[in-house]
């Protein structure tokens, strides 16, 4: 039997520290909930898995102490919790809905349950919609407006899940399948193999020599809630956590063609029907086919090279640039991980990371990073401990010591400098000369309007010791919309300054997107490929950053970290 995987017990943990903020416990004890929640959510082993050989104590890890880790093992083994049960049935069931809702929260939930007895998202829309929120103490008009758009949001991304998400899912499907005999081929398709942001359903595709035990074995697969549709060659279920997964059975000579169609994207494949009209041919998830007779079809590269085409990348399918490049014979070589040398955006347990810098630098060696930035807070960010000047330098001693320790990884004295409301710099200029890598950006004042923010960033661009913009736009996917900034303006000024910006690889951010990037490529601004990790585990979110930059069509050259520090700091020089 396998157990809760570790986003399903890290969503457990955060309900838990919702409904606990909710009823206004003490938020010492809310936030061991929500760090927890984190610490589970950012690992890659599999927590169960650990749970059951015994194999490490959880209550090792960064923020877990005896209680909680023991409250793990159970929703880890049970699937459930006595807790988190009794919790539930302690607050109306759309509570929790709302107070998931952008920009409202626990707190802001209980006042809207207290105020105005609103107990669910439709009655939280009617009060918003008959003005009775923005009477409310400490709501306001805006307030009532954002609630309303964080209404359509939520809404939106409730169909949706994080790629990231959908890859552990993927994965132990995979896994699953991997145990059923008879299967010769096997891909996921859809947009999860386009490397989407987020997932709307899982598409597979096998070839079997028995397509009905292959569908009675997937119909085994422990997280299928509901088997919603099942055929001779398809079959559709609908897992616990949400996601739908459609099952294809392809014979062997479309296989290429069926993972063509069923990976999309639709507006993609538009054009390749288009082009094979064109050139007199016929193109479906059978294979191409001029008149009756199949000309191609057993692999990808048959159907594209059949069109005239070369075989291009899944994540440049969106007709955008991809079909005029694979005609000319001029795709990207898009970045792999295998590139990434660096990771210039990572926290320490000097400010709201979990771990030493020494365990984060070790961790990056392990991943075979050769440097790595520790840019923790600056102090406008007091509610983590952001640094002031004195224990600034106090870090950069330390790294100076580690790095004469450690070897085989470099540890970078950086910082991630907030963009005050009011324009300027969390520090001082003489402080940020000696850093090796300033990275700043905005975490206050997020909904100025467009013309001040923008401002703010630009003027931070100019400042000679930032190197780098983070998160850029300051979305949280499906949560919180992009700042109002004005992009083009800044990737306008990073080129002309030769600054870079940030592709925070967070998969909840995800910022630049795919568009921005192709943007900073094409204007020649460097893309910096950032975990932003708060963890050990935090650092594996390369990654989905390096798929995000791939579907912006970026290369090796386009990635600043992909390159060693030696030249990186010879182009900061220059730029000073
Ligand atoms: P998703 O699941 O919403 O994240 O996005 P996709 O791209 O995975 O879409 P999905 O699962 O509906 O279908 C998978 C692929 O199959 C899609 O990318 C293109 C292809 N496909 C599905 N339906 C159609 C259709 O009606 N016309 C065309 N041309 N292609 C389709
Ligand atoms: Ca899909
Ligand atoms: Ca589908
Ligand atoms: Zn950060």
């Amino acid at each position: 039997m396998a157990g809760l995987t570790n986003a399903e017990i890290a969503a457990a943990l955060e309900e838990i520290a919702d409904i606990l903020d909710f009823q206004g416990a003490n938020p010492f004890r809310v936030r061991a909930y929500r760090n927890a929640a984190r610490t589970v959510g950012e690992m890659t082993e599999s927590v169960a898995d650990l749970v059951e050989s015994g194999e490490r104590d959880l209550s090792s890890l960064p923020g877990i102490g005896k209680d909680l880790a023991e409250k793990i093992a159970t929703l880890a083994q049970t699937g459930t919790l006595p807790l988190l049960e009794e919790l539930r049935s302690q607050v109306p069931e759309g509570v929790l809905q709302i107070l998931r809702i952008p920009g409202l929260g626990p707190k802001r939930a209980a006042a809207l349950y207290r105020e105005l007895g609103v107990t669910n998202l439709d009655e939280l829309r009617q009060a918003c919609l008959e003005h009775r929120v923005r009477t409310l103490k400490g709501f306001g008009e805006k307030t009532e407006a954002a609630i309303l758009e964080g209404l359509e949001l939520a809404a939106q991304a409730a169909q949706r899940m994080y790629w990231a998400v959908a890859d552990q899912i993927a994965q132990s499907i995979r896994q699953h399948m991997e145990g059923c005999k008879g299967i010769r081929q096997m891909e996921f398709a859809g947009s999860y193999r386009r490397g989407k942001e987020t997932v709307g359903d899982l598409d597979l595709l096998v070839v079997a020599d028995n397509p009905a035990s292959v569908m009675d074995h997937f119909g085994r697969f422990s997280g299928v809630e509901k088997i919603l549709a099942r055929g001779d060659t398809k079959m559709s279920v609908r897992l616990q956590l949400g996601l739908q997964v459609d099952l294809r059975a392809v014979p062997e000579e479309s296989f290429g063609a069926a993972l063509q169609y069923f990976t999309g994207s639709k507006d993609h494949n538009i054009v390749l029907r288009g082009r094979a009209k064109d050139l007199g041919l016929k193109v479906n998830e059978y294979g191409v086919f001029r008149g009756e007779k199949r000309i191609a079809g057993r692999t990808e590269e048959e159907v594209y090279a059949a069109l005239g085409l070369a075989w291009i990348p899944p994540e440049l399918r969106e007709a955008r640039e991809e079909f005029a490049w694979a005609e000319a014979g001029t795709l990207p070589k898009l970045v792999e991980i295998s590139d990434i040398q660096g990771d210039l955006h990572v926290h320490s347990d000097w400010t709201d990371g979990t771990a030493s810098i020494e365990e984060m630098a070790l961790a990056a060696k392990a991943r075979g990073l050769s440097y790595i930035a520790i840019t923790d807070h600056s102090k406008r960010v007091s509610m983590v401990g952001g640094l002031d000047a004195d224990r600034l330098r106090k870090q950069w001693e330390e790294i100076d010591r580690l790095n004469r320790r450690l070897k085989g990884i470099r540890i970078l004295k950086g910082v991630e400098v907030d963009i005050l409301e009011e324009g300027g710099l969390d520090l001082p200029d003489d402080v940020l000369a000696e850093a090796d890598w300033v990275v700043a950006s905005v975490h206050y004042g997020q909904n100025q309007s467009r013309e001040k923010i923008t401002r703010r960033v630009l003027e931070a661009l100019e400042n000679p010791h930032v190197a780098c913009f983070a998160h850029p736009t300051g979305r949280l996917i499906g949560k919180r919309k992009p700042y109002q900034i004005d992009l083009e303006a800044v990737i306008h000024k990073a080129a002309a300054l030769g600054k870079m910006l940030e592709l925070n690889a967070h998969p909840q951010r995800l910022d630049l997107d795919d568009v921005a990037c192709a943007s900073a490529k094409k204007h020649g601004v460097l893309v910096v490929i950032a975990t932003d990790a708060h963890s050990v585990d935090g650092l594996d979110a390369m990654r989905y950053g390096v798929l995000q930059a791939r579907r912006g069509g970026l290369t090796k050259a386009d990635v600043a970290n992909a390159r060693p520090w030696s030249e990186l700091a010879k182009l900061l020089r220059r730029k000073k």
